[in-house]
């Protein structure tokens, strides 16, 4: 009864809105705002992708990669990363750009085998481009930071620096790469390229 007696008050104000002289397109931002509450929502519940079981062959930088839950799923890793070979080629596409990508580990047999594998991020120009971080994933979500690159040097970061993958990751798990624009970059407009 009491909730009938609301809805009815509801209906009675909308009414009188109306009845005020309140026009659809002045009941339309609000119904607006809601929607935009409830992307906002569904924002915050997002997870970072699950990345496929295939191969990760190619780590294509597939913008807007700026968040975790934007991050390009590439697949399991085998051999190298192979960065900068296919487009969209792999850019700081401006001061402040930040890429990432979610890869997995093949089982512990596959991953003792990766001894070639590195996370070598170099480019040219003479500049601090990037700086790298790994994440682990659990969930759809960061676990913990698994180890940071953050050098000034003028060409290349180097996220194992003489580890090898065994050393640094576990078998079957899902791992976040983040490459991000090094602080204080300024490229002067024109996309800083990277491989891998
Ligand atoms: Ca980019
Ligand atoms: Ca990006």
């Amino acid at each position: 009864m009491r909730r009938n007696a609301i809805l009815l008050a509801l209906l009675a104000s909308a009414s009188i809105r109306c009845a005020e002289g309140d026009s659809l397109m002045d009941a339309g931002p609000p119904d607006t705002g809601i929607a935009d509450a409830g992307a906002l929502d569904s924002g915050v519940e997002t997870q970072i992708p699950t990345p496929p079981m295939t191969i990760a062959a190619e780590w294509p930088d597939t913008e807007p990669n700026d968040t975790p839950e934007q991050a390009v799923p590439v697949g399991v890793i085998e051999e190298a990363v192979w960065m900068g070979f296919s487009m969209p080629l792999n850019a700081i596409n401006d001061d402040d750009d930040v890429d990432f990508y979610v890869f997995r580990t093949p089982d512990a047999e596959g991953l003792m085998r990766l001894t070639e594998v590195s996370f070598i991020v170099c480019w040219q120009g003479g500049l601090d481009l990037v700086d790298l971080a790994l994440y682990r994933v659990e969930e759809g979500r960061i676990a913990e930071t698994v180890r940071e690159a953050a050098t000034q040097s003028p060409n290349c970061e180097d996220l194992m620096a003489g580890m090898q993958p065994s050393e640094l990751l576990s078998p079957e798990s899902i791992y976040l790469l983040e490459v991000r624009a090094a602080p204080g970059l300024m490229l002067g407009g024109s996309p800083g390229l990277y491989e891998a």
